[in-house]
């Protein structure tokens, strides 16, 4: 499989599913690869991941001819730079809530004249096969770096966030939203409310020259947001998967 960064996949304005895999092992992240998503990615924040099993992740998809996007704990910005050194294709960083956080975040993984990410990308270059000079020359355009929406703070920011130079996308977390929005009363990405402010977030991000990307809990609601533009659409967790996939086979296993 030849490997296709995200960034070259949401250019051509293909949106890209993405694996959500919370299981530290290479295996399982390797095996989404070849599952059929367009890429894969590694949550640090919630998921069980962290730098060595992210390492081996990386390498695992990327060898499968995907990219990996790599989800960081809340304000790890050095581990977003770490992500991309390892060969991550893009990272996300969660509860961005304002252009201070933005600016910072953007500091951690954009190379100067746009930040101030550190040189050391020798796993990305072995990983990709591409030269050092090149690399440095193009990491800035062909790497991603997505900053989660998800909390009042955030929408009242936004336009302020939107306007942080090297920020490529945001990256809409549905069930914080709508915790924040509900004032801690429930979480339910689907609810009219929240689903009103994921749609402003994408129209505003859109507006201002950035992709847009949101978790999906399922396959169904991966689908309305494939059909209502977003860019960039996280399908499910791995746990889900292995659970659908054995009781799918055990329901037909018990047929009499
Ligand atoms: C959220 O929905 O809050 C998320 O962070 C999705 O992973
Ligand atoms: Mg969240």
């Amino acid at each position: 499989m030849t490997f296709v960064s995200l960034a070259a996949r949401l250019a051509k304005g293909s949106p890209a599913l993405s694996a959500w895999i919370a299981m530290p092992d290479p295996l399982v992240a390797e095996s989404a690869a070849r599952a059929g998503f367009d890429c894969v990615t590694l949550d640090m924040q919630h998921g069980l991941h962290d730098a060595i099993s992210v390492m081996r992740g990386i390498g695992a998809v990327t060898l499968a001819g995907r990219s990996t996007i790599v989800r960081v704990p809340v304000g790890d910005f050095a581990m977003a730079s770490r992500a991309l050194d390892m060969g991550a294709s893009a990272v996300i960083a969660p509860m961005i809530n304002s252009a201070d956080d933005a600016t910072a975040l953007v500091a951690a993984t954009k190379y100067p004249p746009v930040g101030q990410r550190s040189w050391g990308p020798t796993r990305t270059i072995q990983l990709q096969g591409v030269e050092a000079a090149d690399y440095l020359a193009t990491a800035n355009m062909t790497t991603l770096v997505f900053a989660m929406i998800e909390t009042v703070e955030a929408m009242t920011a936004l336009d302020a966030i939107l306007a942080v130079p090297g920020l490529d996308a945001v990256f809409i977390g549905p069930s914080d939203l709508s915790i924040a929005l509900s004032a801690g009363a429930n979480v339910d990405p689907m609810r009219t409310d929240n689903q009103e402010a994921a749609s402003l977030i994408r129209t505003r991000a859109h507006a201002a020259g950035k992709k847009v990307g949101i978790f999906a809990l399922n396959g169904a609601q991966a689908r309305l947001y494939r059909m209502l533009g977003y860019d960039f659409i996280a399908v499910g967790v791995d746990a889900a998967y292995f659970a659908l996939g054995a009781a799918t086979m055990l329901s037909e296993a018990r047929r009499d």
